[in-house]
């Protein structure tokens, strides 16, 4: 957002504000305030209410209050907490590795794509590996799209094969081929016990391995992913909440071009 009102930050009205070292805002700047809500696996009671406490003051939370708490089920009781927080963060130290392609709206890519590359880009996506979760990849890649932005099914200038859920990485890959992909899409929800890892790593050992991995785009997304990561594993992209198929196609157009200067 530019301009006005909306342009402005806490740093301008408040001059206590240090970036330096900033904590949660509640009611008023460095008061600390947060609210958290946990379950402990003892019975409810006033036992329970002070264990609480205790766990709160260990994570480093002044006054802290239990504002409700009620039996789950027997031996298990859930909370609901206020407290200050004592810890700071250093803002002004923080580095976040990010894609840097320039974010274009869903004509604007097509336009950008028939000017640069003059033909349409074909991209396959699904959720890979054991991954049942449909919902992201749909998001980036329907016809009817997410939050009002049009999905890649949409686009004049792409070509967009979704291929859904549980696709095994040699069944994806040889999909990609067939199509002859130009971006390969990898969805990834579940992250227990590193299962997306294990599963991202394997897809581009296989995409090396035929010699394919410089000869597609390949761009990973979900809830966890973050761009370091995919970058850590070999992607050469990674997309995690609120994406939208706009930063994707802006990506996967502009990265096409500056791979074929
Ligand atoms: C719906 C849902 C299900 C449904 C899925 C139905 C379907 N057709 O998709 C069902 C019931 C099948 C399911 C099953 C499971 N689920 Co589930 N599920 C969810 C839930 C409630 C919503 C997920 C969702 O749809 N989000 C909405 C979409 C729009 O958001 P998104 O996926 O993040 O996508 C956005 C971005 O991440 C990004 N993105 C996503 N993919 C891609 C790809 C690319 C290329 C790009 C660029 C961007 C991108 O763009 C999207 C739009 O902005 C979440 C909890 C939650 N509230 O998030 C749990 C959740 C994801 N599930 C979870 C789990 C554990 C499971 C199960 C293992 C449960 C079980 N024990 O059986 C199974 C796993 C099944 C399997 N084999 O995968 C956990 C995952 C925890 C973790 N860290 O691994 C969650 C977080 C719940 C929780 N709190 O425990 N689940």
């Amino acid at each position: 957002m530019s301009g006005g009102l909306y342009s402005m930050q806490a740093k301008d009205f408040d001059k206590t504000l240090d970036l330096k070292k900033i904590k949660p805002y509640g009611d008023t700047m460095n008061d600390g305030k947060v609210q958290l809500s946990f379950t402990l696996p003892v019975p409810c009671g006033a036992e329970a209410v002070e264990a609480a406490k205790q766990m709160l003051k260990k994570m480093g939370l002044e006054n802290p209050q239990v504002v409700f708490y009620q039996e789950l089920t027997p031996g298990f009781t859930f909370f609901n907490c206020y407290g200050s927080l004592v810890h700071t963060v250093d803002y002004t130290d923080i580095y976040v590795p990010k894609v840097e392609s320039t974010v274009m709206d869903m004509h604007q890519t097509d336009e950008y794509i028939r000017e640069h590359i003059g033909r349409k880009l074909v991209v396959v996506g699904a959720s890979t590996g054991t991954d049942a979760h449909t919902v992201g990849i749909d998001a980036i890649m329907n016809m009817k799209g997410y939050a009002g932005h049009y999905g890649l099914e949409r686009y004049e200038m792409i070509e967009a094969f979704n291929l859904g859920s549980q696709v095994p990485n040699e069944e994806f890959l040889s999909k990609g081929i067939e199509l002859k992909a130009d971006a390969l899409l990898v969805s990834q929800t579940v992250t227990q016990k590193d299962v997306h890892i294990k599963n991202m790593t394997e897809l581009i050992e296989l995409m090396e391995a035929e010699g394919l991995r410089d000869k597609m785009i390949v761009v990973c997304g979900g809830p966890r992913i973050t761009h370091e990561l995919a970058k850590e594993l070999g992607f050469d992209a990674g997309f995690g909440m609120n994406t939208y198929a706009d930063d994707v196609a802006s990506f996967i157009a502009q990265e096409y071009v500056n791979r074929h200067k």
